[in-house]
Order: structure tokens, then C-alpha cells, then sequence
């Protein structure tokens, strides 16, 4: 009997006794112990009468137990559809229902916003705090540890959703070989290793925290120093204790704005990794110039996991994301034609390779129009390579705003504001934010003698989207900017408000 992924990240937990997480209140969990906690997770789910290729939805505050139910639900075969944590009952409604979950697995605090769309769904619903309270953690504790199922290669483990061009959040269906092949070749690419301490400050709800680093570390036998969310003061404190760092750059711009971090402060680091979003070329810089260390940048997707890497030994060039990984086919094309164009142009940027998801859920037209028959899926991010073969992100040809390393799409807000009373239409556009990278701003076009006000569209956007999706700002037009096809020309509207969170 094999269970390929809980061969490798957690069978081999049992019986070390060595610290394998560093908890936020400053216990350590052992590699045994969590190893036992998977096995009760997976009891747990086995209790609530989860069958291997059903789907669990979860949104729980990070902690060693919801990461255990991650473990358990690979041990049993059922499929984790983990939630970001700041996603509203209406979002969290449209998830259970596409993905079919039988069961959600919800923060205490939240559990009666979400009992009725659940309860509408025909879901079940069992809750997991972030101290491992919750009727779940009960069930846990309660529950038999329950041996894992035989699983193959191609079997799904997870399935994660990305925001949708229309609007509509798509489910990428990732198998048991997506997450090991890229845990192997990320391990190996990055040099990671028994004497590893990660710190992990990133949200495990997606594929940057939860495989990126989670696995990795799982797989290279490392400890990890937990920590609930990015809290300044207690990433300094963390850094004389690890040896690693995965962030986006949001970590790493405000990292720089604290007279701390110094050269000392990171003595013990070996490693600083960054991606989900574009790191600036001057951050890069300012961070060598203060600590000595390269920030290696990496790029990859959802849909993906990692598909490029910095060196670890050589190179390590700001503004780029470095070569394909070893056993991953990256190239450039012709956004029109699908043409591999040559080295040096700009183009589509299309990845093939095991770390390619299988399909979209129950979207076999959206899979077709991606995932092209021949294995190479099409990334909607426009690149190109440099001479020594280094790709470069120039753009997107996806109409998306990367927040703090979190995705929103346009069109989901605008649906909305169109809707709004006193709205004729909207446009929403990203642009730079110190903090952020880019922010979220709408322009919104009144009706004829309406007159909106943004407090009102705030209020009408609460509790429906999550609130990093919400527009930082409001501007108001007489009209949008058109082509002469019609089409709104979102470049003008990005270039006029450029400067609204900069102030320069
Ligand atoms: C929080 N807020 C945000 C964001 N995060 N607004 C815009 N963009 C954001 N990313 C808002 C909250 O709604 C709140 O607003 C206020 O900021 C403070 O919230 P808080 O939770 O305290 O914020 P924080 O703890 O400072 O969080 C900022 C953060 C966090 C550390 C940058 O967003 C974060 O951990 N981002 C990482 C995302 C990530 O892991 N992405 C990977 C995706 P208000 O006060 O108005 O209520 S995977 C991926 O992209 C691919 C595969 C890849 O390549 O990795
Ligand atoms: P997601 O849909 O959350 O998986 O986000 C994936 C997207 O994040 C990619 O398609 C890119 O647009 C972007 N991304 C990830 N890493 C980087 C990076 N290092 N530089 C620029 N963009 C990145």
C-alpha cells in the first residue's frame, strides 16, 4: 500500500523526538508528536464519515492543528480545499457548493456566520481554533488515529481555488505528484536540510505557505518556527533562530523600514526567498546592501506551484525570476498565434512539467482554453528570457491586481459597484502602494444626476468580498476612457491615479 505524498512529508515523523514546530506561545511540538496528530486528524475526518475523493473545505486560523488536517486528509485520501481566512460567508457559500464539500472545517468565531450557508449547501460543518479548540480538535482527540489509504500519483490531493477572469473563482485540481514533484526540486534547488529552521510567516490557506514552505520542509526533515500572520516585532525576534525565510515582498519592504534589521540581526539566516508578486529591483538591492543577503526570487502559480528559480549557488538577478526548474519546460509565445518565440522577445509565458495541475473543477471549457493539449498551460503572465536564459516577468496579459501577494479580480469588484445604486459603471485597476505593491482603486462612473459616495459603496461591499479585495480608494468620472473598439483603456486610468499611495 502506498500514499506517494504521505510517504514522503509525514510518514517519516514517526518516533523522532527531535522539535519539529516552534509554537507561537513558545511550546515545541516534536516530529512524533505531530506525527500522532495527523494520524487523529485523519481519525477525525474518517469520524465525520469523509470518504477518500471527497473534499473538505477549511478555513481555519494557522496553527500545528491545521496543519495536521491537512496531513490527515492526505492520509485518507480526501481531497483539502483550503480558504482564506479574510473570505465572507457569500464567498466561502460559492466554494462549498462548486466543490461539492461534504464538510467545512471553520474558525469557532465565525461559526455562526457560516452555519446557515453551509447548512444551505448541504454541508457539515465542525470547527478548529487557533489554540486547537473546536469541535473538531474534540473529534480529534477523541477519535481512534486512522491509518492512511493507498493513493497513486495521479489521485488529487488538493483542490484550490483562484480567482476567475469572469469573475467566477476556478478550482485547480492538483494531484499527489504536483505537490511531491515540486517539494523534491524545490528541497534540492534551495538546499534545504535536516539543520533547517524555517521561519514561517506566511498564511497556510495558500500554495506560497502551505506547499512552498510547509512541504519543503516537511520533506528535507527541518523545523519550523510558526508564527500566526507577519507581526513585525516577532519576525525580528525569530530571525537570530532560523535559517530561512520565505516572504513576499510586502515582508521584506517593511523588514527594510525597521532600523533592526541589520547584518548582525540575520547572522544565523542562510536563506531569503521571495514570489506571489514582483519584487522590486531596488528592495532586492536595499536588503543586499543592509543584511548581505540576495533575496532569491522565485515565480510560480497556483495552478503550477514553482515553475522558475534564482540560483541558489551563482546569479541571484533582481527584476528577474531566474531559470526553469530542473524538469520544467517554461517558454515564451505568441499571444495570438501559440508560436514558441525566440529567446529575447516578449511573450506569453507557458509552463509544462509534473508540477502542472490537472484541470480546472467541473470547468472543462476553461481547462481546454488553458491547459493546451500538448501539456503546456498558459500562464496569462507575459515574459521573456535573457540571454543567459533567466526569464523576466514584464507584465500580465490576465487582468489581475497582485495585493500583498494576494489576487483579486477586477471584474469580480466591478460586478458589484455596477450594481450599486447611483452606479453606471466602474472600472477597478491596480496601483503602487508602499506597502502593498499595488493596491486596489475603483472608478466609478454615477448615473445620470446620481451622486455616490464612497462610504455608501464601502458598506455595500462589506461582508460580500473579503476585505483586500475592497478599493482602497474611490475616484469619480464623468466617463471612462475608451478605445475606439469600446474597450475601457485601464493603462490610462492606472497611469492618471499612479500616485495615490505613493503621494510622490
Ligand atoms: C491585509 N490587508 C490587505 C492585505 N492584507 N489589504 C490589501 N492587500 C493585502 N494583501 C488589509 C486588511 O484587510 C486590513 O484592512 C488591514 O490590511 C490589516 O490587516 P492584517 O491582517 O493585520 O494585515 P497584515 O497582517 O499586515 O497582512 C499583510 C500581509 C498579508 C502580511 C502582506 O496580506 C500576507 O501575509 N500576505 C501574503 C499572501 C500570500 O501568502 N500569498 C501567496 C499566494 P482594514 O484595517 O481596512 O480592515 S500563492 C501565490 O501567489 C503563488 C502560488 C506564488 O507564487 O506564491
Ligand atoms: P496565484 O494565482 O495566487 O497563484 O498567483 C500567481 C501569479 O502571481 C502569477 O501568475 C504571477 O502573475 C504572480 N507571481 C508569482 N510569483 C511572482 C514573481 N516572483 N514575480 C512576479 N509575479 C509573480
Amino acid at each position: 500500500m502506498t500514499n506517494p505524498l504521505y510517504d514522503a512529508l509525514y510518514a517519516p515523523l514517526a518516533g523522532q523526538g527531535r522539535g519539529l514546530m516552534y509554537l507561537p506561545g513558545g511550546g515545541v511540538l516534536s516530529a512524533d508528536d505531530f506525527h500522532a496528530m495527523v494520524a487523529r486528524a485523519a481519525g477525525a475526518l474518517v469520524a465525520a464519515g469523509l470518504q477518500p475523493g471527497d473534499r473538505v473545505a477549511v478555513q481555519v486560523p494557522k496553527s500545528a492543528h491545521a496543519l495536521a488536517l491537512i496531513g490527515g486528509a492526505i492520509a485518507r485520501g480526501v481531497v483539502f480545499l483550503p480558504l482564506n481566512t479574510a473570505y465572507t460567508a457569500d464567498e466561502i457559500s460559492y466554494f462549498i457548493r462548486d466543490a461539492g464539500a461534504r464538510l467545512l472545517i471553520a474558525d469557532p468565531a465565525r461559526a455562526d456566520a457560516l452555519a446557515p450557508v453551509v447548512r444551505a449547501a448541504g454541508a457539515g460543518l465542525l470547527t478548529l481554533g487557533a489554540t486547537g479548540a473546536g469541535s473538531f480538535a474534540d473529534a480529534m482527540a477523541a477519535a481512534p488515529a486512522a491509518h492512511p489509504v493507498a493513493r497513486a500519483a495521479d489521485d488529487l490531493a488538493g483542490l484550490l481555488y483562484t480567482s476567475g477572469t469572469t469573475g467566477r473563482s476556478k478550482g485547480a485540481m492538483l494531484t499527489q505528484d504536483n505537490l511531491l514533484s515540486n517539494a523534491q526540486l524545490l528541497a534540492r534547488a534551495w538546499r534545504f536540510g535536516p539543520d533547517d529552521v524555517l521561519l514561517h510567516a506566511l498564511p497556510v490557506f495558500h500554495t506560497h505557505g502551505l506547499f512552498v514552505a510547509t512541504n519543503t520542509v516537511l520533506l528535507s526533515g527541518g523545523a519550523m518556527i510558526l508564527h500566526p500572520g507577519f507581526d513585525l516585532d516577532a519576525v525580528i525576534a525569530a530571525l537570530p533562530r532560523a535559517t530561512a525565510m520565505m516572504g513576499v515582498p510586502t515582508f521584506y519592504t517593511r523588514l527594510l523600514a525597521d532600523p533592526r534589521l541589520t547584518r548582525d540581526l540575520v547572522a544565523h539566516m542562510r536563506l531569503f526567498t521571495s514570489g506571489s508578486a514582483p519584487l522590486l529591483a531596488e528592495t532586492h538591492a536595499e536588503f543586499a546592501a543592509r543584511t548581505g543577503h540576495a533575496i532569491l526570487e522565485r515565480y510560480g502559480m497556483t495552478e503550477t506551484n514553482m515553475n522558475t528559480s534564482n540560483p541558489y549557488d551563482g546569479d541571484r538577478r533582481p527584476g528577474t525570476v531566474g531559470p526553469p526548474l530542473p524538469g520544467v519546460e517554461v517558454i515564451v509565445t505568441d499571444p495570438e498565434t501559440g508560436t514558441e518565440l525566440p529567446r529575447g522577445k516578449t511573450g506569453m509565458i507557458e509552463v509544462r512539467g509534473p508540477n502542472v495541475f490537472v484541470g480546472y473543477w467541473n470547468m472543462r471549457e476553461k481547462t481546454a482554453e488553458e491547459l493546451r493539449a500538448n501539456g503546456f498551460f498558459i500562464t496569462g503572465d507575459l515574459g521573456r528570457f535573457d540571454d543567459d536564459g533567466y526569464l523576466h516577468i514584464v507584465g500580465r496579459a490576465k487582468d489581475l491586481i497582485i495585493s500583498g501577494g494576494y489576487n483579486v479580480y477586477p471584474k469580480e469588484v466591478e460586478l458589484l459597484l455596477d450594481d450599486a445604486p447611483g452606479v453606471l459603471e466602474s472600472a477597478v485597476v491596480g496601483v503602487p502602494h508602499p506597502d502593498f505593491g499595488e493596491a486596489v482603486l475603483a472608478v466609478i462612473v454615477p448615473a445620470d444626476g446620481a451622486a455616490p459616495d464612497a462610504g455608501a459603496l464601502e458598506t455595500l461591499l462589506q461582508g460580500r468580498i473579503a476585505r483586500y479585495k475592497q478599493p482602497k480608494s474611490y475616484e469619480f468620472l464623468p466617463a471612462l476612457p475608451r478605445n475606439t473598439m469600446g474597450k475601457v483603456q485601464k493603462a490610462d486610468l492606472r497611469a492618471r491615479f499612479s500616485r495615490r499611495f505613493t503621494g510622490e
